[in-house]
């Protein structure tokens, strides 16, 4: 079994989808191995994204992901890294497949609702990042 991160954004949180959102991921077979609710400090999200810090979103990126807690989820599941990229769809919801859950839920590329590991190494970065 391998694992991933996912992090349910604060629009997830703002707009109640929270409890949408985990069902669909247990009725897509992931386990929950650890969860833990929290508010983002500035510094913490910046260096979560600091693949993003030369990008023009970027401010209003670390705005937005520090607006509200986060639901960060430790999540076990066969080629757990693929799975749930295919599972939360394109980051703009209006390119992700209508059966995903951007493409059925979310607002724009920004408050696009899930964030998920995109790789298994940082998949591993970003478990260690949030859980001990
Ligand atoms: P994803 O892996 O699908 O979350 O997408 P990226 O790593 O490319 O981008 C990370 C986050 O930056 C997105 F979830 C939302 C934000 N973003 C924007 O706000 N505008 C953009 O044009 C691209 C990304």
């Amino acid at each position: 079994m391998a694992r991933t991160l996912g992090i349910l954004k604060p629009d997830c949180i703002r707009r109640k989808l929270m409890g949408t959102v985990i069902k669909r991921l247990e009725e897509e077979g992931f386990t929950i191995i650890d969860v833990r609710f929290t508010q983002l400090s500035v510094e913490k999200a910046e260096r979560f994204y600091a693949i993003h810090k030369e990008r023009p979103f970027f401010g209003d990126l670390i705005e937005f992901m520090t607006s509200g807690p986060v639901f960060v989820m430790h999540l076990e599941h066969e080629n757990a890294v693929r799975h749930l990229r295919d599972v939360i769809g394109a980051t703009d919801p209006a390119e992700a497949d209508p059966g995903t859950i951007r493409g059925q839920l979310a607002e724009s590329k920004q408050n696009n609702l899930v964030h998920a590991s995109d790789s298994d190494e940082n998949a591993n970065i970003e478990i260690h990042y949030f859980f001990q």
